[in-house]
């Protein structure tokens, strides 16, 4: 009973604090419209439409941004400075704009450690899978198998009002991200025959349960573990997996929905699972060369890919234009833990000789590591050398901001995403 009860009361403070926030937002986006409805921000091109609208202005997103020079800002903070918070922590303050105070902070890690576990059919679920099934299918499946618990559906069921759409959209965020962690450790369990899933323990922070049911307790793994939720928490509302759920979120499809078609986005070789190619990548490097390869030799490597009309995985980005700080962030913390790592020490020696090459060859308008040219490789430090799953914790860490998105999203009533398309005709004809 009182267990219950302390939950109910540190689900509260979370939800009041955007309680207060919410009607100021309102006014604030209400006047805003007000005074600039009618402003062009944008002009775009033909080049651009058929380009992945890169560099259109076209949404917007208040839980970060990325600087083309200076990379990722949360909420006002460049996300170095925010290198030794909790991922609770920057939860709040994607949802809020303000870092909890200590008090808070307890009450919202009660709060989700005291909500539901995942479902027992759930595991069913998964164990059902094929054996040869992405993990990150099974991430997705194991969302979808669960949408009927979702809180905004019954809601909306039963006639819940617009104005009240964020308080559901909270609730079944909150029931996610509490359980996440739980499910991925799962599909690690399951889906490598890693043995019984390891329960998960009350008194460990998010990140460090995470770790403790992957089956990893070193307490730099928990470290590692928090630093790298935090890094790949956001990244503003126009990278592809933002994107989709906006698009799916907008039509008021619930966050089970939302979270598995943004990971469906993040599961592609050009996004998040650039992670696993680029480890693939560095391994046959180190396998084509025996060992740690040389300076020539990675320069060699790095242009046979190029030249067999390949990328090189986890170099150049869309936006940025700059260093990736989530990369340095994590290249820190290896320099710091895993200097003498043969694999950490052939990532170092290709992010001092890929720039030169990918400026050489003149196309990609960044040639820096990407945080996908590093966090695989620190993950193989830690034992977990299931290559595929690396793009489950990306996803798990993203679920943060996918999640704040989408509630501020519901608090403002952004209505449904819908553009126009033109046919190719239209541009010989009329532009
Ligand atoms: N290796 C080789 N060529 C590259 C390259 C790389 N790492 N990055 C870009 N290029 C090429 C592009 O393929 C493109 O070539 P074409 O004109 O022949 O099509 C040209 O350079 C221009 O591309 P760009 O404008 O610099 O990059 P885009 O905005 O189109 O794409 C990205 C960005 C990330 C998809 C691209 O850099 C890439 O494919 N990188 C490798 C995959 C990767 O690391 N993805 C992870 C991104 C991180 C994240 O998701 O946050």
């Amino acid at each position: 009973m009182h267990h219950g009860l302390s939950v109910r009361i540190a689900m509260s403070v979370l939800t009041e604090k955007l309680a207060e926030k919410i009607p100021i937002l309102r006014t604030e986006r209400a006047a805003l419209l007000d005074e600039y409805g009618d402003k062009k921000i944008a002009d775009v091109s033909v080049k651009q439409i058929f380009g992945g609208m890169r560099g259109v202005r076209a949404l917007v997103c208040d839980t970060s941004l990325v600087d083309p020079d200076k990379g990722l800002i949360i909420r006002g903070i460049p996300v170095a400075h925010l290198a030794d918070k909790l991922p609770e922590e920057i939860l709040v303050l994607l949802l809020t704009g303000e870092l909890p105070e200590a008090d808070d902070l307890r009450n919202l890690q009660d709060d989700l450690a005291g909500r539901a576990k995942p479902p027992a059919f759930l595991w069913d679920v998964l164990r059902a899978m094929p054996k040869d099934s992405h993990p990150m299918a099974m991430l997705g499946a194991a969302l979808l198998a669960m949408e009927k618990e979702s809180v905004f559906r019954s809601r909306y069921d039963h006639g819940m009002a617009k104005h009240d759409y964020w308080r559901a959209a909270l609730e079944d965020s909150l029931n996610v991200i509490a359980i996440l962690p739980e499910i991925a450790a799962g599909i690690y369990r399951i889906g490598y025959d890693k043995g019984p899933r390891i329960a998960f323990k009350r008194d460990l922070d998010w990140s460090a349960n995470f770790a403790h049911m992957l089956g990893n307790d070193d307490e730099t793994f928990y470290r590692y573990m928090r630093l790298a939720t935090v890094v790949q928490s956001d990244h503003e509302g126009g990278h592809p997996s933002a994107f989709t759920s906006h698009t799916v979120g907008s039509v008021l499809s619930n966050i089970y929905y939302v979270l598995s078609a943004a990971f469906s986005a993040l599961a592609g070789p050009l996004h998040g699972l650039s992670s696993q190619m680029s480890l693939h990548w560095v391994l046959e490097a180190m396998k084509k060369y025996d060992g740690q390869p040389s300076d020539e030799q990675i320069k060699e490597y790095a242009w046979d890919t190029i030249g067999s009309g390949r990328v090189i995985p986890g170099y150049g980005h869309a936006v940025l234009r700059g260093q990736d700080p989530r990369y340095l962030a994590l290249l820190a913390f290896g320099e710091k833990y895993c200097s003498r790592d043969p694999l950490f020490k052939t990532v170092m020696a290709m992010s001092r000789v890929i720039p030169a090459v990918l400026m050489e060859h003149g196309k990609a308008k960044n040639p820096w590591p990407n945080v996908d040219a590093i966090n695989g490789v620190l993950f193989n430090h830690y034992g977990i050398n299931e290559i595929p799953f690396h793009t489950v914790f990306f996803a798990v860490a993203l679920s943060l901001g996918i999640s704040a998105q989408y509630v501020l999203n519901r608090a403002l009533g952004t209505p449904i995403m819908r553009p126009r398309s033109v046919p190719s005709q239209w541009i010989k004809k009329d532009v």
